[in-house]
Parts: C-alpha cells; structure tokens; sequence
C-alpha cells in the first residue's frame, strides 16, 4: 500500500526529552517536600513504565509507606507538568539530528504527520513551542497523547487514535520509534516500525523494527514511500 503519513513518538524520538521529564519530576518532589531523587540510573528502570502518573505509583509500590493516593499522585504529576513546560520554554532543547529535514521532505511528498506519544498534549505543545516557535497543530495533522486513551504503550492504544484521526489504515503508515515499549506498541497496531534508540533505549531488544539508525538523518524516506 502507498505510504500515506509518518507517525511520531516524541519523547526520545523527536527530541531527548527524558532528562527534561527527570527533573521535572525530581523538582516536583523536592517542591512536594518529598525526600525521592530519581538517579540517571534509577530513572533508567524506571523508564519501564510508561507515563509519569503510572512511573510514580510503581515507584512509591517499592516503599514500605507508599505516602500518596490517586489523587496525591495526580497533584504531584500536575506539578511536575508544571515544571516540564517551565524547564523547555526556558530554552536547551533541540530536535534530534534529522528530525527537521525528514519533516520536510516527507511534507514536499504530501505525507501527512501525526503524533502518538505517552506524555500529555500540553508537553507536546510545549516541545512545539520551543523548538519550532508554532503550535504543534501547525505542522502535525493528528495528535494522539497518553491521557486520551485507556492504556498507555505498550498497548497499542494510542496508536490507534491516531490512525483513527488521520484515517488512515495502518498499512498506510509508519511508525518512528525510540523505545521497546514504544515498538511494541506500535507493531501490535499494525505498523511498520522505525528506530532511533535514545540516551535512554540504547541497548533495549529491537528485534522486528523495520530500520534501525543512530538518528533519522540517514533514514530513507524513499525507500518506505516507493512500498
Ligand atoms: C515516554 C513516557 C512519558 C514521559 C513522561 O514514553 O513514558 O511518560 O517519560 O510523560 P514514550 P508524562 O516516548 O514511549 O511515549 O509525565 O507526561 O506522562
Ligand atoms: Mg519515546
């Protein structure tokens, strides 16, 4: 089938977001008065579960007094919200090598783009805002996020929103990735599947992805779009 659009992860795989999300959440907790540092190394297993909300209720499960309910987690990760788009908005974050140009020249083709990714919309447009200086509308046609479906990655799940609101089928997609959860995900919908390990996912099981590359700046576009 005719390749009709690229869909997007975003955190790892449009820009290396995740040590913006650890501080976020380590700031968060000090602003909470809670005595949790997440480590590079410990937010490397953490990283295991998706979403931050889901990230501290397996964390604080290890501790002999989990301190928060449903509802403290909810504050807690509002605040950490908070911070993440403080922290991008003050500027630092760029987009990964190839990222800008495949946008580009997919658009030139008259691919659609669209989003799937584990975060909140209101990151989204804040990595928008400050990589691109426009709303995260002006270049991406859907925008799928974590908070808009029942189960987050590895589920399928938002996946599907996406393919839902670009109407598309999946064979007509593909799928950029830079984690296994995110391929798995992304295969149990139906797509085919691009990688770019990040920081984070170097070295996790890629086993099905259709391309595996340092970054997108080698990806060939053509290739996929010829069928
Ligand atoms: C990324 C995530 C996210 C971020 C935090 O997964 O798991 O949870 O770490 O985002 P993926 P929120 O790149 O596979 O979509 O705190 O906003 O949930
Ligand atoms: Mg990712």
């Amino acid at each position: 089938m005719t390749l009709a659009a690229l869909i997007f992860d975003v955190d790892g795989t449009l820009a290396e977001t995740e040590e913006v999300h650890r501080r976020a959440f380590n700031e968060a907790f000090a602003e909470a008065g809670l005595p949790w540092h997440w480590s590079v190394e410990d937010y490397r297993i953490l990283l295991r579960t998706t979403g931050g909300k889901e990230r501290i209720a397996a964390f604080q499960s290890g501790l002999p007094a989990p301190p928060l309910d449903p509802g403290g987690i909810a504050r807690l990760h509002r605040a950490k919200t908070a911070r993440y788009a403080a922290i991008v908005a003050a500027g630092g974050l760029a987009l990964r090598p190839g990222v800008a140009e495949l946008l580009e020249r997919a658009k030139a083709r008259g691919l659609r783009l669209a989003i799937a990714t584990t975060t909140s919309e209101a990151n989204v447009e804040a990595l928008a805002q400050a990589v691109w200086g426009r709303p995260a509308a002006a270049l991406f046609d859907a925008i799928a996020a974590g908070d808009m479906v029942a189960r987050k990655k590895p589920a399928p799940d938002v996946w599907h929103l996406a393919l839902d609101r670009l109407g598309l089928p999946a064979a007509a997609c593909l799928a950029f990735e830079d984690s296994r959860n995110g391929l798995v995900s992304a295969r149990a919908a139906g797509l085919r599947v691009v990688v770019t390990p990040s920081r984070y996912t170097e070295g996790e099981d890629f086993a099905g992805a259709d391309w595996i590359g340092p970054d997108l700046s080698a990806f060939p576009l053509e290739r996929f779009a010829a069928g």
